[in-house]
């Protein structure tokens, strides 16, 4: 997936797209698509069957249809509303099989995605959004916002998201959907970000978009900028990501000084485990690293619940066994962390209390050597362990994010990468690399 060929080094500003990007709307914006599409369809099905005589399974149609509501919702990210509806209305047909056009899809839609009306959750920041805004503020390079949103849907938004309207204090200049004739993916909007920014045309090179819908890449390379992509796509769409000059999967993984910024300075190496890149290394920099390395969390998260089955491989197929949690009732908790591995402490809270805090080095994601359909929370306990503990309440604090999960050819590749994450986890709290663990004190009195 790394794309260094013709990565441009000298970035002088950075430009960032606001959805799916730094907040995370995407996911709140998909649900109330599908389901005023879906209503749409069932309802116009539901006069049809009724006037005829065949009893058509309706659940069964919906999931299908649901399924491909979702995937052209995904494919109309990254542009303004209308222009997104458009999209929309074209690929499912609706005017033919509903008669709706786009702009009475988007009224409805908007009549549901009330941004920042009362009763309204929160928007939550994209894992690692905070931290690269805060860094490029220190180190006073120009950012810009350049976001399909239209000035007022942004108050809107801010109003209700995560940070509030503090995210906006960190841009230097923001551009909006409803300042440009054309939106994305037109590069218009990137040609008036890099303008208030005050770069000459010239220098679009020195311009780094972070985006992370390829209609935005489409934008931005056509304004001449260089473009990191952070998809918000699922993997499968990944080779939509083409013309993007770097693919990462979260802002946390972002080399800034691969683009001639300043380097990150929060990542903590681990001097007793050497860096080789592996196969299933996606982390190749042009700046060759000689440690492994480990990045402490702004928040320790807690994860608590009962141990659930797995997919039955860890044990088998790895011979590593990982103690499962039910993202479910987990889901807004781990939402804060971008999917990746982990580390940090588990205990036991039933019969297996008295072993004691164990190191625990954990997947949270996708695992996409197996190509999982389901977010899963797999933490493996650095401790033998005399019997199964199915069941019983499990308590993990997670302390440090390690890398991004990747893809690898073989069986064997996977399990010794594994272990080596393990490794980096052992020497990390060995080392005594990790601090603030004494603001958790409580957590470690059994
Ligand atoms: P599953 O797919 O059901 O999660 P695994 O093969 O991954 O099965 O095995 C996980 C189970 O093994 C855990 O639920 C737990 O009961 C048990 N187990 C034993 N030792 C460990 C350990 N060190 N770390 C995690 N789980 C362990
Ligand atoms: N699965 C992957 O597909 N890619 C990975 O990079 C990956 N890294 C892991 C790292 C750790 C520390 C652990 C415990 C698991 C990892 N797995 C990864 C998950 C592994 O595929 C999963 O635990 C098994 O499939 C059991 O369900
Ligand atoms: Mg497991």
């Amino acid at each position: 997936m790394p794309k260094s060929s013709s990565t441009s080094n000298d970035a002088s500003c950075v430009i960032f797209d606001l959805d799916g990007t730094l907040i995370n709307t995407e996911a709140i914006v998909d649900d109330v698509v599908v389901s005023v599409v879906t209503n749409l369809l069932l309802n116009t099905k539901k006069k049809k069957s009724s006037s005829s005589s065949s009893s058509s399974n309706i659940s069964n149609v919906s999931s299908d249809v649901q399924r491909e509501i979702f995937d052209a919702a995904e494919d109309a990210r990254g542009q303004r509303p209308l222009e997104a509806s458009m999209e929309l209305c074209d690929t499912l047909k609706l005017e033919r099989r509903v008669g709706v056009d786009p702009k009475t899809l988007l009224e409805m839609c908007s009549e549901t995605l009330r941004w920042g009306e009362e009763g309204m959750d929160a928007i939550p920041d994209m894992p690692g959004a905070m931290r690269l805004l805060r860094f490029l503020k220190e180190k006073k390079v120009p950012t810009a916002l350049a976001t399909s949103t239209s000035k007022e849907e942004l108050t809107k938004k801010m109003k209700n998201s995560e940070t509030g309207k503090k995210m906006l204090d960190y841009f230097d200049a923001i551009c909006c959907g409803d300042e440009v004739k054309k939106g994305k993916p037109d590069p218009e909007i990137f040609h008036l970000a890099r303008e208030r920014l005050g770069v000459k045309r010239q220098d679009a090179g020195r311009c780094l978009v972070f985006e992370d819908t390829p209609h935005g890449v489409s934008a931005a390379k056509a304004a001449g900028c260089c473009c990191v992509a952070v998809p918000s796509l699922r993997r499968e769409k990944f080779d939509m990501y083409k013309g993007a000059d770097r693919v990462y999967h979260s802002l946390l993984d972002v080399e800034l000084e691969d683009f001639g910024l300043p380097k990150f300075e929060d990542w903590r190496d681990v001097e007793t485990v050497e860096f080789i890149a592996d196969e299933g290394d996606e982390r190749i920099s042009t700046t060759t690293r000689k440690y492994e390395r480990f990045l402490k969390l702004e928040r320790f998260l807690e994860l608590t619940g009962p141990v659930i089955r797995g997919f039955g491989r860890g044990s088998k197929m790895l011979g590593i066994p990982t103690a499962n949690l039910d993202v479910v009732p987990l889901k807004q908790q781990i939402d804060k962390l971008a999917p990746g591995i982990y580390f940090g402490f588990a205990k036991l809270l039933g019969p297996n209390k008295s072993t004691g805090v164990h190191r625990t080095v954990m997947s949270i994601g996708y695992n996409p050597f197996f190509n999982d359909k389901r977010k899963s929370i797999e933490p493996w306990l650095l401790h033998t362990f005399d019997e199964d503990f199915y069941d019983e309440t499990l308590s993990v604090l997670v302390v440090a994010y390690v890398r991004a999960e990747c893809n690898f050819t073989t069986v064997d590749n996977l399990i010794e990468r594994i272990k080596k994450d393990a490794r980096v986890c052992e020497e990390a709290f060995d080392l005594g690399l990790v601090d603030g663990l004494d603001e958790w004190k409580d957590w470690f009195v059994l």
